[in-house]
């Protein structure tokens, strides 16, 4: 009898079962009212009683073997079963976090982008590499001009007349050159620059210009233009100040800060505690601009402005580094607007 035990435990041992009926099926061929247990149990009345002790001490194994047999496997399978049946909602929506989220950077030039086009901006684009009299010439720049130089700006080695672009102000020359005004249109893209890398500079950046032509363009409509994109942007208790300034391709020209909207104006780290920070230059487009462009300068005024979309970002989120929109380390993009 006691062999006829060790190869039940072997049997028991080697059982699997691939669900819940499978599971019931091996608790009922072994502890069943028919089940080999109470067989043994039977027969166990029938033998000597000098075999009782040892043969007993081998029908307890079997019958532990068979508990804990069926324990596992109610633990691998059954488990999963009743988990999914008690703990999940499957009527709930798919997490979509998982999906990546939006770039900071393109958040925010799509809301600068969104915020002209409200106002009747179109938009254009152009090409990354660029010549020397779109990126330059055109726009008022002396040949002496310190941009020009090697140290500023990416020249391509075997033609100096070819350079990556340094501002979206080409893409405008472009459009001013074939098209009549009225002209409205921005200019979002990547520009480049020869700079060594910091957490304030970058050699890639990204810029949004504006350019408005039309008859009678004043100098009063630039700053009300800027005024509305500053409170859309940066919110209604927003104020702006303008500071005169140069540009080879405006005349005047000003730069444009805004009341730090991290304190408020009463002063900050951010603001260096002087209520106020920059976020763009501006200017009336230059006469010898338009004449360059094709557009009489006589017929027609107007005025453009230009802002680096880094530092937009980095006012609105409050981001202390430049470099970590390059580095695409995934615990800094995932604080940002999920990508669904
Ligand atoms: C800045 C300053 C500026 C412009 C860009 C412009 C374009 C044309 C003609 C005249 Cl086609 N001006 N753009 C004007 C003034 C300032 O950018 O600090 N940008 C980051």
């Amino acid at each position: 009898m006691i062999s006829s035990i060790q190869r039940y435990i072997n049997e028991v041992n080697n059982e699997n079962a691939l669900d819940q009926n499978g599971i019931e099926e091996i608790r009922i061929k072994y502890l069943g009212k028919k089940g080999i247990l109470n067989e043994l149990f039977e027969q166990f009345k029938t033998i000597p009683n000098s075999e009782k002790k040892e043969t007993g001490v081998y029908l307890n194994e079997l019958k532990t073997a068979v508990q804990n047999k069926l324990l596992i496997l109610k633990e691998s399978i059954g488990s999963d079963e009743l988990n999914l049946a008690s703990d999940k909602d499957l009527t709930q929506p798919v997490d979509f976090n998982l999906n990546g989220a939006r770039h900071p950077l393109s958040i925010v030039r799509n809301q600068i982008v969104q915020i002209f086009q409200g106002i009747g901006y179109s938009i254009s684009e152009g090409p990354e590499i660029e010549d020397d009299w779109h990126n330059f010439s055109a726009l008022n720049f002396p040949q002496d001009h310190p941009a020009r130089d090697m140290q500023d700006t990416f020249f391509i080695e075997k033609n100096p007349d070819i350079a990556l672009r340094t501002h979206t102000s080409s893409v405008q020359v472009r459009i001013m050159e074939k098209t009549p005004p009225p002209i409205r249109t921005i200019s979002p893209g990547r520009v480049f620059r020869n700079e060594a890398i910091s957490a304030r500079a970058h050699c890639i950046f990204h810029q949004v210009e504006g350019l408005y032509i039309d008859k009678n363009v004043s100098f009063a409509e630039l700053k009300q233009t800027l005024l509305y994109f500053a409170r859309e942007m940066f919110g209604e208790h927003t104020q702006i100040r303008l500071r005169p300034s140069y540009f080879p391709f405006t005349e005047p020209s000003a730069e444009m800060d805004i009341s730090c909207n991290i304190c408020g104006g009463s002063g900050c780290n951010i603001c260096k505690h002087t209520g106020w920070v920059e976020i763009l230059g501006c200017g009336m487009v230059d006469p010898n601009v338009l004449e360059n462009c094709g557009i009489d300068s006589k017929q027609y005024s107007g005025f453009a402005f230009g802002m680096g979309i880094e530092r937009i970002t980095m006012l609105k989120y409050q981001i202390k580094d430049l470099r970590l929109f390059f580095e695409n380390d995934i615990r800094f993009l995932q604080q940002f607007e999920t990508f669904i």
